[in-house]
């Protein structure tokens, strides 16, 4: 089969994993083709806790005849885990149907979901590794850096006016952006690990912090609530109804995002104020944006970011469009919803 069909599959794959959302888990895609090249079935990871890439492929592909099989291949752009985590093995199911063949893009080495690719080998499946790598490590960079620097993936939820504030002149703050920006927080609340906020938005805003729907009943999953900083938080405060909050008393947002990798937490949303947020933003510790733009100014109030120690415009933070599923910018009711990366 010609390189070149391979190479093709895994732009494929790539392009594919890129419809998932970020978090705990990386952004995965497959391919499985036949010995001309042709495109059998394809299937990409939507997001922690959902089946990976591999077995997406897998179940699609369906039943198909021995041989059949073993003339296949499949193209992943990271390498089959070989843990039983939320799913998985994935390198076990690619020997179980029988496919003769894996390329995996990048390594998944120091987790632990590592060594699949040593199963598979142990196992007589031809295995090997690099093709397009250099994009597959790009896909991820900061998946990998997180996970590099023995911390959480983070995601900065900013919900803003078109000027940049969080509140107006008299701390009047609730609501700036719309019903349907809401909704789709509260959904991102769902799907992390923890909450992140600064004792400041705890004694100003008295926020729950849960994850609701738009009826305001709870979800089924519900993040850790972190406080951070020193100052302390009333008894009676709203989250601190239940059990699920903690507070860690420091300003250091590596010290914080350290202590959160240790208690197993995998993502946290990074929700202000605007300390907070400025703290993670100047320690390059922001690994994805959700920007919710309300079409107001307000002129003056509090501005959501502060002094990033940016003197000159090369020193700027500087991040791209992220696309999730093709759309890097969304318009919910009123507002626009940006995914962004550094
Ligand atoms: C994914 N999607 O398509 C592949 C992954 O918690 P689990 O069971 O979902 O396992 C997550 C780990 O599995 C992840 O950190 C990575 O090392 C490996 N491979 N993960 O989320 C996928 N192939
Ligand atoms: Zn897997």
């Amino acid at each position: 089969m010609q390189a070149d069909r391979r190479i093709a599959g895994m732009r494929v794959a790539l392009e594919l994993a890129k419809r998932g959302v970020r978090g705990a888990n990386p952004l995965v895609g497959a391919v499985i083709i036949d010995s001309s090249g042709s495109i059998l079935a394809t299937g990409y990871h939507r997001g922690a806790g959902t089946p990976h890439a591999e077995a997406d492929a897998l179940t699609r592909l369906g039943p198909i005849p021995a041989d059949a099989a073993r003339e296949a291949t499949m193209l992943v752009t990271l390498e089959p885990c070989n843990h039983v985590g939320r799913t998985g093995p994935c390198a076990q199911a690619i020997i179980d149907a029988g496919i003769g063949k894996v390329v995996y893009a990048a390594k998944d080495e120091g987790s632990e979901a590592a060594g699949g690719a040593a199963r598979l080998r142990a196992a007589g499946v031809n295995v090997e590794q690099g093709l397009l790598e250099t994009d597959a490590l790009d896909l991820n960079h900061r998946w990998f850096l997180a996970r590099a620097g023995k911390r959480p993936f983070t995601t900065l939820h900013l919900a803003q006016t078109l000027d940049g504030r969080i509140a107006a002149a008299d701390g009047t703050s609730q609501w700036i952006t719309s019903p349907d920006s809401l909704r789709h927080a509260h959904q991102i609340r769902s799907r992390v690990d923890a909450i992140v906020v600064g004792t400041g938005t705890v004694l100003a805003d008295d926020p729950r912090l849960n994850a609701r729907d738009e009826h305001g009943r709870p979800f089924d999953r519900q993040p850790r609530r972190i406080v951070m900083g020193e100052r302390e938080i009333p008894a009676g405060a709203a989250l601190a109804a239940d059990a699920n909050w903690e507070q860690i008393r420091s300003h250091d947002p590596r010290m914080v995002l350290g202590r959160l990798h240790e208690a197993g937490i995998s993502h946290v949303l990074i929700e202000g104020g605007s300390s907070i947020i400025t703290a993670f933003l100047a320690e390059d510790l922001v690994d994805e944006i959700y920007l919710y733009q309300a079409p107001i100014f307000l002129g003056a109030g509090r501005q959501s970011i502060g002094d990033l120690g940016v003197g000159t415009l090369g020193d700027a933070r500087a991040f791209r469009l992220d696309p999730i599923d093709g759309e890097s910018v969304q318009i919910l009711g009123t507002d626009t919803l940006t995914h962004l990366e550094p």
